[in-house]
């Protein structure tokens, strides 16, 4: 029972950081345009592609947009070795999970198309965070978030959206905000 949860804020999670508005919109345009179509088609679940490098340009690109102190401290000043590009339709999600061992620390997922919210909890404390993933974002997790922490998109057709906060919401101030088709680009190390 969820409602049993602590909701705690993303700043109080070692190892998380988002960034909102991290991506320009040429370059969101320029990946969304260079992706097969038929990753795109159908309206039943989501479909998903897994890439190695050498990646297609303007996704070798979003190298550059993952913070500084990230790429010197986690990643060595190293680029992403593989990346997956999962879409997901209205309903879609992905149950809760830590990314698998065989990944490095630091795990890099940009956003592209919709908003959508993702869910960080830590069930031996009870603890919970709603994280609203907007398009041309990007989140980050390493340590604690990545290692500690599960994370899951619950599957559902839209999220309860606070109007004035994303913190601290209470019921009387959200509205339900139906989804739209997404897709998330995951950028990891390999161990
Ligand atoms: C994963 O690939 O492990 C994810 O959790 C992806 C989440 C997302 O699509 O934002």
């Amino acid at each position: 029972d969820v409602s049993s949860w602590t909701q705690v804020p993303l700043e109080s999670i070692t190892g998380l950081s988002y960034y909102p508005n991290r991506l320009p919109l040429d370059l969101q345009n320029q990946i969304t345009n260079v992706l097969p179509k038929g990753l795109f088609s159908g309206t039943n679940s989501g479909r998903q592609l897994h890439l190695y490098v050498p990646f297609p340009e303007p996704i070798q690109r979003l190298n550059n947009y993952l913070p500084s102190e990230f790429l010197s401290d986690v990643w060595k000043n190293q680029p992403a070795e593989a990346s997956i590009i999962q879409v997901y339709n209205p309903g879609d999600g992905i149950i809760p999970h830590k990314d698998l061992d065989m990944f490095a620390d630091g795990v890099a997922i940009y956003s592209f198309l919709s908003d959508m919210t993702m869910v960080f909890k830590l069930p031996s404390k009870k603890l919970k965070c709603d994280v609203r993933l907007q398009k041309g974002s990007l989140v980050v997790m390493r340590g604690p978030a990545r290692y500690e922490w599960l994370h899951e998109i619950p599957f559902r057709g839209g999220d309860w959206i606070s109007s004035s906060s994303q913190d601290n919401a209470t019921a009387s101030n959200q509205t339900w905000t139906p989804r739209n088709q997404r897709f998330s680009i995951t950028m990891r190390r390999i161990v």
